[in-house]
């Protein structure tokens, strides 16, 4: 398997089922395999040694326990599960900031700045990539390591690229659940970033405290080309490359987001959106956008909005595990499979009618 696919550990001689992005279909070894020569290639997870190494913010550990959860094995999804319950008592205390902004915004060298004033300051910081479509190389913080070479050669950050879809739950699942490992390890603060595309944003919205929107000046007609909606998901607005002849076209479209957020209904009970300028590049800016987060730390936490946030995230990630999972042994039982496209027909030639073909179908279950 091509090196820059593999996350940072992988067991060995694995091959390219750990692939960090979707990689050409081959059918692995292991499918025609038996029960125990399966359990003979499968790697083995130490549960107790992942426990102690991740609560020890070992790294290599770390990458190693993520490394299990993102896996698309049943068995170890069983385990993965054994392992976050064990250290969902050491997590929930960090701050986590997701940032958005289309592709060249400059996220990536924002994270690296930004990353590097915290870890000044004493803070831990994980970042994590969310990429739904998993696509190739596309928005991939693995080729984004370059622009943040300091940050994720830094002893004190942690740097993950998004995990491909797989099965239940895909994407979102896996990133919440590493959020999960990485505050177990001791990091404090969690940025997510994703290229805002699709459904990106509401997915990263979901599992969130705070929302920052990345944004460019552009010709002095700032609303226009932006969705409203993702305006509305953000606790604040950057708009970057503020710096050489940028300055004023940038302070300008600052005004008028600030304006427009008058008339917009805000993200977060509690706290009014903003729009600030920064220069990713040379750094100004950088510090005060970490004392508007602060602020709205404090201000969220003091009416219950931030905790209210956190737990309402967790039963809506409940309910939407349900229904993937429900569906997913539905359409995986074979009388339902069997049973399909007979009704599929009968519908579509106007035999049965829809609703009908539907009670029917679920007799099958
Ligand atoms: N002048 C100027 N250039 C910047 C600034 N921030 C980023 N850039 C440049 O803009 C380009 C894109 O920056 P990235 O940080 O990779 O942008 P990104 O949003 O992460 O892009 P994707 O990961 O592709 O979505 C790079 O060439 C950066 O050097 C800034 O504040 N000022
Ligand atoms: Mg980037």
């Amino acid at each position: 398997m091509d090196d820059k696919r593999k996350p940072e550990w992988v067991p060995d001689g694995s091959g390219a089922e750990y692939a960090s992005m979707i990689v050409s279909g081959k059918k692995p070894a292991s499918a025609s395999l038996t029960h125990s020569q399966k359990a003979r290639q499968e790697p083995r997870y130490d549960l107790k040694a992942l426990f102690e190494g991740v609560k020890a913010s070992e790294r290599s550990m770390l990458s190693k326990a993520i490394t299990l959860i993102e896996s698309n094995s049943v068995s170890h999804f069983e385990k993965g599960q054994e392992l976050l319950k064990q250290l969902l008592p050491l997590s929930g205390s960090s701050i986590r900031i997701g940032i958005t902004g289309v592709p060249g915004v400059g996220k990536s060298t924002f994270i690296e700045n930004f990353g590097l004033s915290l870890i000044e300051q004493g803070f831990q910081v994980a970042v994590l990539a969310i990429d739904p479509s998993s696509s190739i190389s596309k928005g991939s913080i693995l080729g984004d390591k370059t622009r943040m070479e300091l940050l994720s050669r830094h002893p004190l950050s942690f740097i993950r690229p998004s995990p491909s879809a797989g099965v239940l739950g895909g994407v979102a699942r896996k990133t919440r659940e590493t959020i999960i490992l990485c505050e177990a390890a001791g990091y404090d603060v969690i940025l997510i970033e994703t290229v805002g595309v699709g459904q990106s944003e509401t997915t990263v919205r979901s599992m969130v405290d705070f929302f920052l929107l990345m944004q460019l000046a552009g010709a002095g007609d700032e609303l226009q080309g932006i969705k409203k909606g993702i305006i509305e998901l953000a606790d604040l607005i950057v708009v970057n490359k503020a710096d050489g002849d940028n300055i004023q076209r940038a302070e300008l479209a600052k005004q008028e987001y600030n304006n427009a957020l008058h008339y917009i209904r805000h993200a977060t009970e509690a706290w009014q959106t903003v729009a600030v300028t920064c220069s990713a590049q040379t750094g100004a800016g950088i510090h005060e956008i970490w004392e508007i987060i602060q602020s709205f730390r404090v201000a969220t936490r003091k009416s219950g909005a931030f905790q209210k946030r956190r737990i309402s995230q967790n039963t809506q990630w409940f309910d939407t595990l349900v229904n993937e999972f429900v569906l997913h042994s539905f359409y995986q039982r074979d009388k339902i499979k069997e049973a399909l496209p007979d009704f599929r027909r009968k519908v579509g030639s106007g035999e049965l009618p829809v609703a009908m073909a539907v009670t029917e179908l679920l007799k099958h279950y």
